[in-house]
């Protein structure tokens, strides 16, 4: 592996917080549909939920390849947990500590790094999904105020969120340039948290709506400059779709072990499972998927530490380990049968939970033309160079 050993410590020490307390509670919120507050204090106890808040408010300071082996530990066991820590981090502490002015960033991250407050990001709406341009809450200036108006749908972790960011339309009729974002704390009034959504999976993760009702904010609650809304959640969701990628692939690796221990313990009651090649073939399919994917998230948490663009990395690795995750834990449950079909094989959880990683943040469809729009304009240069080159008059007539 080319990653060093420090992560490989922090690898064991997640794994067994993931195993010992993680575990455990997963089936329950599972059939609960809710996130255990004392889940959420043992997180908070262990900078899970403020990883990326940076030193100087406090903060861990993590890298984003740690904090990736992380979400994929966690996830292993209990995709709504990897979710839970992906949000808080990718989408929350990310965007304020990034495009934040330091007033803000004073009035949140130490909030954060201290008691692992938590900032909830709203983007999506009914009818702003893949489209996010197509945003309809409004913010009217009014004097020196802000005023806030519409809603946000499948918003990750607003009940124990303490902070939202919220994308809303300030200049109506200009698309994404007419968009910004804006900074508030739960209690603004006007603000609320609706109504839960029933999920096929990550049940136990926090996901409801949000209302902007006539909310009153300062003109200083804009998160940076007027109309640079839509690009700052944009460059959010290249880092978050790191963590998505992390959460699929953790969700892989899961069902992986589910299947190999099966197999293995089938055996040992006399079983001759793991001798069937139909068997061998999955297994192997499988650990050399999970292996690749786990690559291609790696890298593109490297490509981001050392300051390189990712964006079509981490795009890769979002589509990629999002389809290693279906395809495992529907493997799973081909080689358990029946058995994987039921709650006590663990893996039908992680069937349902990895769904979402095909949707959430970007679906697979968005990742593609992320990814092809960045291979266009790889290539347009060299086709341009290339032209320029040789004077082709058909290669100047392509451009
Ligand atoms: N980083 C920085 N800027 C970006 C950006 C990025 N990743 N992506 C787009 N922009 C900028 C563009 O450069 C453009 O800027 P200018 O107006 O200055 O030229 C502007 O944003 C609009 O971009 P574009 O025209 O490409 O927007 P599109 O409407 O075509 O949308 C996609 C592009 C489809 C890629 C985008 O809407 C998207 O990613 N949608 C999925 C959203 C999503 O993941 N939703 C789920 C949220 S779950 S939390």
């Amino acid at each position: 592996m080319w990653w060093n050993t420090s992560v490989e410590d922090f690898r064991r020490e997640i794994r067994a917080f993931a195993d010992t307390v993680v575990a455990p509670a997963a089936d329950r919120m599972d059939a609960s549909g809710a996130f255990e507050p004392e889940l959420m204090a043992q997180m908070r106890q262990r900078n899970l939920l403020s990883m990326l808040c940076p030193k100087e408010y406090g903060g861990p300071g993590s890298d984003t390849l740690t904090y990736a082996v992380a979400v994929e530990e966690l996830s292993r066991v209990c995709g709504s947990t990897g979710i839970t820590v992906a949000a808080a981090n990718s989408l929350g502490v990310y965007p304020v500590s990034s495009f934040g002015t330091s007033k803000q960033r004073q009035d949140v991250l130490p909030g954060v790094a201290r008691n692992g407050a938590i900032i909830a990001f709203g983007l999506t709406e009914p009818g702003a999904g893949s489209d996010a341009s197509g945003t309809k809450t409004t913010a009217v200036r009014e004097g020196d105020s802000w005023v806030l108006n519409g809603g946000k749908c499948f918003i990750t972790n607003p009940h124990f969120a303490e902070w939202i960011i919220a994308t809303a339309v300030t200049r109506p009729g200009q698309g994404a340039r007419g968009i910004s974002s804006f900074l508030l704390h739960k209690d603004t009034p006007g603000f609320s948290v609706g109504k839960k959504e029933n999920k096929m999976g990550l049940r136990g993760s926090d996901t409801a709506t949000l209302h902007f009702d006539g909310v009153k904010l300062p003109l200083d609650a804009m998160l940076g400059p007027e109309g640079e809304g839509f690009k700052q959640f944009m460059k959010t969701l290249d880092g978050g779709r790191i963590s998505i990628g992390a959460m699929a692939l953790g969700l892989a690796q899961g069902s992986l072990e589910v299947a190999a221990r099966y197999v293995l313990e089938n055996k040992r009651l006399g079983g001759d499972q793991g001798d069937h090649q139909s068997v061998q073939f999955k297994l192997a399919d499988m650990a050399t998927q999970v292996e690749a994917a786990r690559h291609l998230v790696y890298n593109s948490a490297h490509l981001k530490d050392t300051g390189r663009p990712f964006a079509k990395q981490s795009a890769m690795a979002k589509l990629y380990a999002s389809e290693v995750g279906r395809f495992c834990a529907e493997q799973a449950m081909k080689i358990m049968g029946i058995d994987g079909f039921t709650a006590a094989g663990r893996v039908e959880r992680h069937f349902r939970d990895v769904k979402l990683c095909e949707i959430g943040e970007g679906t697979s469809e968005i990742q593609r033309i992320v990814i092809s729009r960045y291979v266009l304009k790889e290539f347009e240069t060299v086709v341009e160079a290339t032209a320029a080159a040789t004077h082709d008059p058909q290669m100047a007539h392509v451009n």
